[in-house]
Formats: C-alpha cells, sequence, structure tokens
C-alpha cells in the first residue's frame, strides 16, 4: 500500500506545492509521488551491488560488508569503486557530449557553414586564444595588426578539439590550472589527455576482471572527472560565451509566476543552448507574435527551467519558471502550451503529465528521443525551422486551451549571469580589474572564504530547503557562494540572489557587497558553467597571498540536494582540483568501507581535499565553515587584520 504523501513537507516552494495540490485533486502522479511510493533500494544506494557480469548480478550485505564477495571475488572496495567510477564516466561523458555538441556547432559557425547562429561575442574568443597561447595578432610590414576572427576561430576549433580526441599529451585548459595544482596531478598521473581517451579508458578499467584496486580506479576517475571540468564542460561554457555572448549581471525573474495566462507560453527545458537561442529569435519574430494575436493571445512569452533556462536567465534575463523538481509541476498550470526539450535531465515523467493538460511535448535532439513525445529534429543549419514548427504548436493549443489554467502568483527577481569577467569587473573596476580585491578581502578577514553551492534537487530532501538553508548559514558566517544550476534557482525564489540579501549576511560580507554592489550570492549559470567556479579559483590561486594551490585557498565546494550522475563528475573534478566538497541527500558508498574511507579522507594525500556528507543543512554548512577555518589557519590569516576596502575613490586614484 502507498504511503501516506504530505504535500507541505515535500517542499518550501509555494508555486511547487500549489501545484501538487492541484495534481492531487486532478489525480495526476509526479515525480513525488513517484519517490514517496518507492522505497530506497538499502543495497544499491550504498554501492554494495554489481552487475558487471552475468555471474551476478552480486549483493553484498551492507550490514557486513566484507563478509563476502562477488562470485568473481570482487571484493566491497572493488565494486564500490567502479560503480562510483560508472557514475563519474556518465556524469562526464553528459558534460563532454554537450561541449562537444557546442563544438561541432562553433565550428560550421568558423567555416561559415550555419546561418542561424554568428560569433557574438570577439573579445571573448581572442580571451580565450590568448589563454591557449593561440597569437591573436600578426605582424604585416612591420606593423601589428589583428588577425582575422573567422580564421582565430578555426585555430580555436581545432585547438579546442584535442579536449576530446587527444590520445597522449595534456588537455589545453590543463593551461589554466595553476602551477602547482597541475604539478601534483602530473606526480598522480591524473592530467587528462582527451576526454574520450579517459572515457574509454574508465569503462575497460571497470569490466570484469581489470582494474580491482580501489586507490587505482581512483586515480582514472579522477583523470576521467577532471576531463569533464577543466575540458568538456569548459569547453561548452567558453563556446557559449563566444556564440552567445559572456553573461553579465542582469535583472531577472524566476518562479512559476513568469507564465502569463493570457499569452502563448513556450516553456524551454533540458541544457544545450542553442535550441534555446533560436527559440528568443523565434518569439521576437514580428510576423510569429502577429500569429499569437491572431488566436486571441496577447504575445508570445517564453520561459526556461533547469539549465537551459539557467543559461539564457544569465546571458538575456529570459526568466526562469523552476528548477529540476519543478518541470512536472509546472505542466500542472494547464498553462504550458508547449514544453520543448534537448537532452539531460527531463524525466520522462514529463511527457504523461503533459499528455494529461493537453500541451505539446517536444523533443528537438536525435540524442533524445521519450516515448510519447513529438519528434522534432532541430537542424544547426536551419534553426529556425524546428523553434517555429514549436511555437506554432504553442499557439494552436493556446487557440484551443481547454484546460482550467491556474498560475502561481510568484515571481521574483534577482541579479543573475555573473561570470569570471564580470567578476573581475565587479571587484577592481575597468582600470583595475582584477581579484585582488577579492583575495585582499579573504586576507583581512571581511570576507572568510568563498563556497561554490551547485547541484539538482531531489525528491529524496524536501525540495529547495536544503539548498537555501545551506546558503543561509555560509552567508551569515561571511563565506561568499557562487551558485549553478538548480540550486540558484532555489535561492533566487528565496530571494537572496539580490543586493539587499546583503541583510542576511555577516557584517563583513555585507560590507563588501555594499561598497562593490554585489548580492552576497552569485549566479553564474548553468551546471557545465561549473568550469567558471574553477576559473575563478584557479584566479585566486595565481594572484597570490591565499597559498599557491587550490587546495590551499579557503574555499569549499557543496551539491545539498544532487540526484544526477553529473553531479558525481563535477564533486570529484572539485575534489581532485582541491575543492574539498561536502554533498548532502545521500551518498552513494557504503559507510565503514576502505573505499570511503579513501574518498574521505586519503584523499587529502593526494590532492589535498575530501569528499563529505552532511544531509543535515546546518552540519552541511557548518563543515564548509570549519573547513574554510581550517584553511585560513594554515595561511595564517585567521587571526583579523585591519585592510583597507578599496572603494570607488581608492579605485579612481589608482
Ligand atoms: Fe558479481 Fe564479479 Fe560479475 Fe560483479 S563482476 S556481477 S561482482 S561476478
Ligand atoms: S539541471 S544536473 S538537475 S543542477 Fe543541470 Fe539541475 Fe542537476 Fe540537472
Amino acid at each position: 500500500m502507498a504511503k501516506e504523501f504530505n504535500i507541505q513537507e515535500a517542499s518550501i516552494c509555494p508555486s511547487t506545492i500549489q501545484m501538487l495540490e492541484k495534481a492531487k485533486k486532478d489525480g495526476v502522479s509526479l515525480a513525488f509521488n513517484r519517490a514517496n511510493d518507492m522505497s530506497v533500494c538499502p543495497i544499491g544506494s550504498v554501492s554494495a551491488c554489481c552487475k558487471n557480469c552475468s555471474m551476478g548480478p552480486c549483493r553484498l550485505s551492507p550490514k557486513d560488508p566484507y563478509g563476502k564477495q562477488g562470485v568473481c571475488g570482487a571484493t566491497i572496495d572493488t565494486i564500490a569503486a567502479r560503480n562510483f567510477a560508472r557514475m563519474v564516466v556518465a556524469g562526464a561523458a553528459a558534460h563532454t557530449d554537450h561541449g562537444m555538441g557546442m563544438l561541432d556547432c562553433f565550428k560550421e559557425v568558423a567555416h561559415g557553414k550555419v546561418d542561424g547562429f554568428r560569433i557574438k561575442d570577439e573579445g571573448k574568443l581572442k580571451f580565450v586564444c590568448e589563454t591557449l597561447d593561440i597569437p591573436t595578432t600578426v605582424e604585416v610590414d612591420g606593423e601589428v595588426k589583428d588577425r582575422d576572427i573567422k580564421e582565430l576561430a578555426v585555430e580555436l576549433a581545432e585547438e579546442l578539439e584535442r579536449t576530446y580526441t587527444q590520445v597522449e599529451g595534456e588537455i589545453p585548459f590543463a593551461k589554466r590550472v595553476p602551477e602547482k595544482t597541475l604539478e601534483r596531478w602530473r606526480e598522480l598521473g591524473i592530467v587528462p589527455r582527451g576526454a574520450m581517451r579517459e572515457l574509454m579508458e574508465m569503462m575497460h578499467r571497470t569490466h570484469i576482471g581489470v582494474d580491482q584496486e580501489y586507490v587505482n580506479i581512483s586515480r582514472q576517475f579522477q583523470r576521467t572527472a577532471l576531463s569533464d571540468g577543466w575540458g568538456g564542460s569548459m569547453v561548452a561554457t567558453e563556446i557559449s560565451d563566444i556564440l552567445f555572448g559572456t553573461p553579465k549581471p542582469i535583472q531577472a525573474y524566476v518562479d512559476m509566476g513568469c507564465l502569463e495566462e493570457k499569452k502563448v507560453n513556450v516553456v524551454i527545458n533540458g541544457h544545450e543552448p542553442i535550441m534555446f537561442e533560436a527559440m528568443i529569435d523565434s518569439v521576437n519574430d514580428p510576423k510569429m507574435i502577429e500569429k499569437a494575436k491572431a488566436a486571441g493571445a496577447e504575445g508570445l512569452n517564453l520561459a526556461g527551467m533547469c539549465c537551459s533556462g539557467a543559461e539564457v536567465l544569465s546571458r538575456h534575463g529570459v526568466p526562469h519558471a523552476g528548477n529540476f523538481m519543478s518541470t512536472e509541476a509546472l505542466l500542472v498550470t494547464g498553462a504550458v502550451d508547449v514544453m520543448a526539450v534537448d537532452v539531460q535531465c527531463i524525466k520522462q515523467g514529463l511527457s504523461p503529465v503533459a499528455e494529461c493538460y493537453g500541451t505539446p511535448f517536444i523533443t528537438t535532439n536525435y540524442r533524445a528521443h521519450i516515448e510519447g513525445a513529438t519528434h522534432i529534429q532541430l537542424d544547426e543549419s536551419n534553426p529556425r525551422e524546428c523553434v517555429d514548427k514549436i511555437v506554432e504548436l504553442a499557439i494552436e493549443r493556446f487557440k484551443n486551451r481547454s484546460k482550467p489554467v491556474e498560475i502561481p502568483q510568484n515571481k521574483h527577481i534577482g541579479i543573475h549571469g555573473f561570470s569570471h569577467e564580470s567578476i573581475t569587473y565587479h571587484l577592481g573596476g575597468t582600470f583595475r580589474g582584477s581579484y585582488v580585491p577579492l583575495n585582499d578581502n579573504i586576507i583581512n578577514g571581511r570576507i572568510r572564504g568563498v563556497a561554490g553551492v551547485v547541484g539538482c534537487t531531489n525528491p529524496r530532501v524536501k525540495h529547495d530547503w536544503v539548498h537555501v538553508e545551506v546558503v543561509k548559514e555560509l552567508i551569515k558566517n561571511n563565506v561568499l557562494v557562487v551558485q549553478t544550476g538548480c540550486s540558484t534557482i532555489a535561492t533566487g525564489k528565496a530571494g537572496l540572489l539580490v543586493p539587499e540579501a546583503a541583510k542576511f549576511a555577516g557584517d563583513g560580507l555585507a560590507e563588501v557587497c555594499e561598497t562593490v554592489g554585489i548580492p552576497p550570492v552569485l549566479s553564474v549559470g548553468s551546471c557545465v558553467d561549473n568550469s567558471r567556479i574553477l576559473i575563478a579559483v584557479a584566479e585566486m590561486a595565481n594572484i597570490g597571498g591565499l597559498g599557491e594551490k587550490i587546495s590551499d585557498l579557503p574555499v569549499a565546494g557543496s551539491a545539498p540536494e544532487w540526484m544526477s550522475e553529473k553531479a558525481i563528475s563535477i564533486g570529484q573534478y572539485f575534489v581532485s582540483s582541491g575543492v574539498y566538497t561536502v554533498f548532502g541527500a545521500s551518498f552513494p558508498v557504503l559507510e565503514g568501507t576502505k573505499f570511503k574511507e579513501h574518498l574521505f579522507k586519503g584523499l587529502e594525500g593526494e590532492v589535498g581535499a575530501t569528499w563529505d556528507f552532511a544531509a543535515d543543512p546546518y552540519e552541511h554548512a557548518a563543515k564548509m565553515i570549519a573547513h574554510i577555518d581550517k584553511k585560513r589557519e594554515a595561511l595564517g590569516i585567521h587571526e583579523k587584520k585591519e585592510r583597507k576596502l578599496f572603494d570607488m575613490a581608492d579605485r579612481r586614484e589608482l
């Protein structure tokens, strides 16, 4: 018999709760209900089972993990390490394939084969070339001239392709890793060669009868995860910036109140920005707006969800309707006239919910078809063909809306779109743009440290609550928070992404925020944009004053409500880069095993950082703060020194 489901306890998001109540009345089941009805497998949840060959599946006992082995003799440590490694592979593959998709599109643009997109941010193109030692100028007859943009783009695309296809050597963005951190990776043999090679080797090594020593397995999954963070994800971010513009701080709304009853609501969900960017053109096309008006609507309204939404929220201020656990709930409003998706984090459950409310549900990427959805393939050389069809379906649905519409009237303004470039500017101004003031304020103690709080939402915990409480605790304790993905949307709904949220921050952080005009919580984009956090910590280490390696910095990472394999890859590349990282919700490795001990303690000796776990948000934040304090002490900056805060007058003087 199904357990009773307490809707009020499922989320702190009033819109999601309102839609859960409506879904109940409508007799519609969502992921929240399914999680309530399905108990967690006590063996699988801690990786105590293996199905890597048909002599099994083999289940070990979580109560007595060393009591037996798999049929092949595999121990709990081998089984758990192999399972963990395969999670890293799947997560890294998702990000690197996303990045490769972006690179394919960029190559077409560079070769002039695509009309739908162009190089929008030439400055970013040059910046990325410079970081990779690709010359951006050329000397002609003794005169230094800028190189042709198309030529630069072609050369950059060729260079970045090595991120994926290279079989020997180091991936291009290894050049961005602080020297001492990179040196350590070289000693450990974990500098990624090319993502395809790392993913292939990891899958090989986890096949039955290959790598059966958990420390050795962990070396390769670290290398694989690093090929995601400093490889596939970083390429995805940088190419998206070049093609669609580097985000700058922008005000935008989040939450379901972004839907408009009298307009045709077009919702995009997934991860890659390509379809969404084309959709922005379509909904702003006067011809399409005219068609919507002819159908009786006041116009077209576009909103994003999940990381697709986070990409365009950051770049263009397109409203964001909700994170991963709100995607089905949004359809329950009856106001969504079409939901179009591409890849990743798209619940199959959306398909029957869309059907219940008569919402066309459209897949657009050949990699992701979903039963019950209509597939309209997006062709990058003519993206408008696909997105215009989607808008027309939405207009048709609006005209024939047959279900009652109920839109939760909640929306929250916030500042999104921080990037490495804009943080540099905000901290130092046009002429003195650098991370020096950040490091300076960390050294003088106004800012205790920096935390990256990222990742998914998960129905196994109270939706959004853990994110919001962790972040509030951190800023209260003067920790500047940087966020991506679904986590950003949770805190956006809680009103933490505005400068006025400085009132929730400790005195030192509040003072810095007020002086430079930033919120205490910085929204930096989607899950691939965790690479922006890597670039930020690399810059902090390179600027000096806070040690030489990333692992010396008073920084910490967190994924309070994670659920996806991508989160495991992200967590691992944070840790392997030197960032102590705490996960909430659950941890997929059995307590009391040598492998767990290795992740939570042993990695300290290798890369200077470890994993940790705390489901309770206050314990979670306390662990991060304790780590930051430990690093401050090691740097000898734990006692507060009065240092001058740079204000506008100082900057002008400089
Ligand atoms: Fe069992 Fe070993 Fe086969 Fe895994 S690889 S299923 S532990 S026999
Ligand atoms: S969408 S990976 S639920 S952050 Fe990137 Fe959100 Fe997690 Fe998907």
